[in-house]
């Protein structure tokens, strides 16, 4: 096996001890999830040996002046794999989450930078290896330096997607992706319908352990009036940050440790220092609140949910094989470039048109 993972195996019986010790406890699944058929760890061992070091040396000298950027990076991860999967679709100019969208939902739009980023290590990624890894790839690897590079667990993703030749409509991508004003019910059953479990919903809510949000995704909570689950004083210095429901202003969505990758998040949680409903209501519903308490007192064990539930996420609906392409640039499909595959362009347009 390749997974050169972070936990050592002597841990798995003391977690099976606290499961069966702690009532508490709801955590059951934390097996590691099998590389979907046309995934593997070393899928670029011979392709591009190079590549994960590439990747990572870059994103840290990235990230060494501006560590912001990693929130970025895992935000795009997530939006292309709950958008009609891992397909780096989410890249393509004219997608509905993309940089060139001008009027996309409020805040659903991700920082312009992280394109760019993506697009520079593809360029180095290829000048090494020829036209070899995906898009999806590269921006599955950002997203998993982006965690370990701000302070979280180091652990290693199947690999092997390849990039899709369309891009999602605005009204897909809002169906796939839950507004910030969601509750427990409307994430379980949301993300419940991709495969995921309760504790990966808190695993994978974890996230926004690092980044900001725009006063919009949370200001129902401020005005017209308090939303009573919100602790008072952070209530009062959001209001100071925000003092418009149209304020263009940012805030940190860990008011704790907003730039490194811990469990501090669920500390928020449990103080009422929650930034969106959907953070907040993970405490408040009963469902999911133990998996809070638990993950904020056991840094480990969040660690290891969150690892699965990126590895799980990471592999929905992906292309494999020869399904979809190796994008030469990470924001349009190849079928653009007429000089290259003059037949397809009939072809792909039809495909796109049907959306
Ligand atoms: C569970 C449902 C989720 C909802 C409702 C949600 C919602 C949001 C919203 C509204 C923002 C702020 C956008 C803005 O105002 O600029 C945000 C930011 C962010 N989200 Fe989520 N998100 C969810 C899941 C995730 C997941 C699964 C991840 C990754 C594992 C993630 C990672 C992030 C990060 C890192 C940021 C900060 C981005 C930045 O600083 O540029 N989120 N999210
Ligand atoms: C992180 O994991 C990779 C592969 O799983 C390994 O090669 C690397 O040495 C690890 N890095 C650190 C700093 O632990
Ligand atoms: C990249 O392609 C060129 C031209 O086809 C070839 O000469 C070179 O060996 C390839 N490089 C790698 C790393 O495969
Ligand atoms: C998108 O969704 C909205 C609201 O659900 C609906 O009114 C509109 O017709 C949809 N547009 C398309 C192109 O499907
Ligand atoms: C959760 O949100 C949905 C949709 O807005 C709503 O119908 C439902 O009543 C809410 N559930 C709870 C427990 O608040
Ligand atoms: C932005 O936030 C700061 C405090 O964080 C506040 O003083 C300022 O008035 C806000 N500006 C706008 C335009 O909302
Ligand atoms: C925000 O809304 C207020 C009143 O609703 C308006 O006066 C102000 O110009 C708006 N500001 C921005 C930045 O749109
Ligand atoms: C924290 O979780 C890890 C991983 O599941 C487990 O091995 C460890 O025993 C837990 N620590 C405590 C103090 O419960
Ligand atoms: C990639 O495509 C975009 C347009 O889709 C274009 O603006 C950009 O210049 C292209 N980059 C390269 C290196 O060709
Ligand atoms: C209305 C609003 O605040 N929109 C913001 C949403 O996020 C994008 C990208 O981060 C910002 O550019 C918008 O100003």
């Amino acid at each position: 096996m390749f997974m050169a993972f972070f936990f050592k195996a002597s841990s798995i019986p003391t977690l099976i001890f606290l499961l069966l010790s702690c009532n508490l406890i709801r955590i059951s699944e934390t097996q590691t999830p099998a590389p979907a058929p046309g995934l593997s760890y070393d899928f670029y061992r011979t392709r591009c040996p190079r590549l994960e070091t590439i990747i990572r040396q870059n994103l840290q000298s990235v990230f060494a002046s501006d560590i912001g950027q990693a929130a970025g990076l895992l935000r795009l991860h997530f939006h292309d794999c709950f958008v009609q999967g891992c397909d780096g679709s989410v890249l393509l100019d004219g997608s509905a989450s993309g940089p060139s969208e001008k009027d996309a939902p409020p805040n659903l739009s991700l920082r312009a930078q992280a394109f760019v980023i993506i697009e520079n290590l593809r360029r180095l990624v290829h000048n090494a290896c020829n036209r070899t890894v995906s898009c999806s790839d590269i921006t599955a690897l950002a997203a998993r330096d982006a965690v370990f590079l701000s302070g979280g667990p180091n652990y290693s993703i199947p690999l092997g997607r390849r990039d899709g030749l369309t891009f999602a409509t605005r009204n897909v991508t809002l169906a796939n992706l839950p507004p910030p004003s969601a509750n427990t019910t409307t994430l379980l059953n949301s993300l419940g319908q991709k495969g995921f479990t309760p504790t990966d919903v808190v695993a994978l809510s974890g996230g926004h352990t690092i980044g900001i949000a725009h006063c919009t995704s949370f200001t129902g909570r401020l005005y017209p009036t308090r939303d009573p689950t919100m602790d008072q004083t952070f209530f009062n210095n959001l209001r100071t940050t925000c003092p418009t429901t149209n304020s263009t202003n940012t805030t940190f969505m860990d008011i704790r440790s907003p730039n490194v990758f811990d469990n501090r998040y669920y500390v928020d949680l449990m103080n009422r220092q929650g930034l969106f409903t959907s953070d907040q209501d993970l405490y408040t519903d009963s469902r999911t609140r133990s998996i809070v308490t638990n993950f904020a007192v056991n840094q480990t064990l969040f660690y290891q949910n969150f690892v699965n539930a990126m590895i799980k996420m990471g592999q929905l609906s992906v292309l494999t094989g020869t399904q979809g392409e190796i994008r030469s640039n990470c924001s349009r499909r190849n079928s653009n470039d007429l000089f290259m595959f003059p037949d397809m362009e009939s072809d792909q347009d039809g495909k796109l048109a049907s959306y």
